[in-house]
């Protein structure tokens, strides 16, 4: 069949599966939109090429298929950039597709002339720089491959304009054959029964989850692991929904705000059971203070990660969720020989930790951020609901609770950190799951970042809610300031200057209400998820609110301040 190298491009992003891009069209790219035109592909409109790939990262998040956006050449491509960088970080798999100039001019400084590749180079798991249109179908058919195999990751695909244009005799290759490219899924038998007997033998074990073993679609595996063996379990913020916030073994999110009784848990363990998690600054602390008395069984399938941070004493690389498979059998194996050593006590130190220090905050004062996420937690929690956030203290209230209980529900930048991610991640996750109640919680920074999308959602008719804990600051940055820097706010106060978020949200065609009392939190939210509409509620919280418990940055887990009691 003869195509364009623009149409070989829709045609094999279509026997990809794809159902929904999100982009902004530019000369470089006008051949793919004009081959767009003619196929089944959503492709989505969006107001800012960031936003563009953190829905495309969102709709990945919550439905496990691959993401994809696309921006033109020069200033669409380099708008690209932090989203990239932002799934990378966060191992999530989107396919960037970006228009080139055309190869006779590359390197010339040539009009919208970005090295996209170049610029992308440390923030991608593969990029390809296509010059010749034959390619086209076996790197879109690579790209999808490697976005979404082995550790995840994105990948982008820069395609000048006259590859676009060029005439080639379309075929989609079955299969890849990527040599150099092989992923280890199933883990080594001999490490899997040394980790085996480890946990037997463990007298203070307990499991570290994070991102990986939601990618893996590893949940029930570590559910029945840490069942059959009764292991507490603590998630990053990564790893929210790998395991149920509301089962009796859950530990919560540990680091540097996370729940004191998984912190001490970490501080005393004899054994970590890590298992997809990286063991970030955010979680360690002080790293060479970090869980000194333990021994550490590391599951990862990225063997990059594996002794990276702390020292392993029991790598085991590959597919988390074969390896926890394999783990049980091998785990029930043993114990059918001997016996596992009584941990009574220590289960009951971490629920005596647990009952002591749960999460907590003052009550009186102005409306409460806490109280918000409770609220939308007590509303929504039987329903399918996926929470995503901006970045800042609003991400951490909502990490802290809304207790998560399954695996896409709840989307947020854990790596990069990146303000704004939010609301273009509910409008990928709306797409993804039309089907779910999708409610960003968000900050007034973050959502400033980018606030143009807010036309996105409303045109597209995406019922999401955006929730701001509209402090009037950076209010995470002034929290570090105000305890790390003897309280001198400087570049924090966002007013004057806080938009109406009310106004903004009716500019734009949604709903906007406001809120300043606790008695109007949950009429709000109920109108908010019941309407058909994009609301936004812009609550006006406490400004000074902290987030507690905290570790400060390069302290030891030990040594949180705060969240002790009311
Ligand atoms: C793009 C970007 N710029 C700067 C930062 C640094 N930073 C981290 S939290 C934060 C404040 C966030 O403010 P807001 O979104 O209002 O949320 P709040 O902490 O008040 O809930 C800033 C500036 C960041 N994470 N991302």
């Amino acid at each position: 069949m003869k195509l364009t190298g623009a149409q070989a491009i829709v045609k094999s992003l279509e026997k990809e599966g794809v159902k929904v891009i999100f982009g902004i069209p530019g000369g470089a790219t006008l051949p793919i939109y004009d081959a767009l035109r003619e196929s089944k592909i959503k492709h989505i409109l969006m107001r800012h090429e960031q936003v563009a790939a953190h829905a495309s990262d969102g709709y990945a998040r919550a439905t496990g298929k691959v993401g994809v956006c696309m921006a033109t050449s020069g200033p669409g491509a380099t708008n690209l950039v932090t989203g990239i960088a932002n799934a990378y970080m966060d191992s999530i798999p989107i396919v960037a597709i970006t228009g080139q100039v055309p190869t006779p001019v590359i390197g010339t400084d040539a009009f919208q002339e970005a090295d996209t590749t170049g610029i992308t180079l440390p923030i991608v798991k593969h990029s390809y720089l296509v010059k010749d249109a034959n390619e086209l179908p076996r790197v879109i058919k690579e790209a999808f491959y490697i976005a979404s195999t082995g550790r995840p990751g994105p990948v982008l695909i820069d395609v000048p304009r006259d590859v676009s244009q060029a005439v080639i005799n379309y075929k989609y290759p079955e299969s890849v054959d990527l040599s150099g490219y092989k992923p280890t899924y199933r883990g080594h038998a001999k490490q899997i029964k040394q980790a085996a007997k480890a946990i037997v033998e463990a007298e203070r074990p307990i499991i570290y989850a994070g991102g990986g073993v939601i990618t893996s679609g590893a949940s029930e595996e570590l559910k029945k692991l840490a069942e059959l063996t009764q292991i507490h379990v603590t998630t990053t913020l990564m790893g929210k929904g790998a395991f149920p916030e509301t089962h009796p073994l859950s530990l919560g999110m540990l680091g540097m705000h996370g729940t004191r009784y998984a912190n001490y848990a970490m501080c005393e363990t004899d054994l970590i059971i890590a298992v997809g998690a990286r063991f970030d600054d955010r979680v360690t602390g002080k790293l060479s203070t970090f869980a000194p008395k333990a021994r550490v069984i590391h599951i990862d399938i990225d063997p990059a990660e594996i002794g990276k941070n702390v020292t392993t004493h029991i790598p085991i690389v590959g597919d988390a969720r074969l390896i926890l498979h394999d783990l049980i059998a091998a785990f029930k194996k043993i114990l059918a020989e001997g016996k596992m050593v009584d941990r009574t006590p220590w289960n009951e130190q971490v629920d005596e930790w647990k009952k002591k220090y749960p999460l907590t905050y003052r009550k009186e004062g102005g409306l409460k951020p806490e109280f918000i996420v409770e609220q939308i937690y007590d509303l929504t929690k039987d329903k399918e609901t996926i929470i995503t956030t901006g970045v800042g203290q609003n991400q951490m209230w909502a990490a802290q609770y809304y207790k998560i209980t399954k695996p896409r529900t709840f989307l947020s930048s854990g790596g990069l950190g990146t303000m704004g991610f939010g609301m273009p991640a509910a409008i990928g996750a709306q797409f993804g799951r039309p089907d779910a109640i999708v409610i960003d919680i968000d900050g007034d920074g973050s959502l400033q970042m980018v606030s143009q999308d807010i036309a996105t959602a409303v045109v597209n008719k995406l019922p999401i809610n955006i929730v701001i804990m509209n402090n009037g600051y950076l209010g995470m940055v002034r929290q570090w300031q105000q305890l790390f820097y003897g309280h001198r706010y400087y570049a924090v106060d966002l007013m004057p200057g806080i938009p109406d978020f009310v106004k903004l949200a009716e500019a734009y065609g949604a709903k906007g209400m406001r809120i300043t009392k606790p008695e109007e939190v949950r009429p709000a939210l109920e109108e908010a998820i019941a309407s058909p509409m994009t609301v936004i509620i812009d609550c006006w919280i406490e400004r000074e609110e902290n987030v507690f418990p905290m570790v400060a940055p390069g302290a030891p887990l030990s040594q949180m301040i705060g969240g002790e009691g009311e």
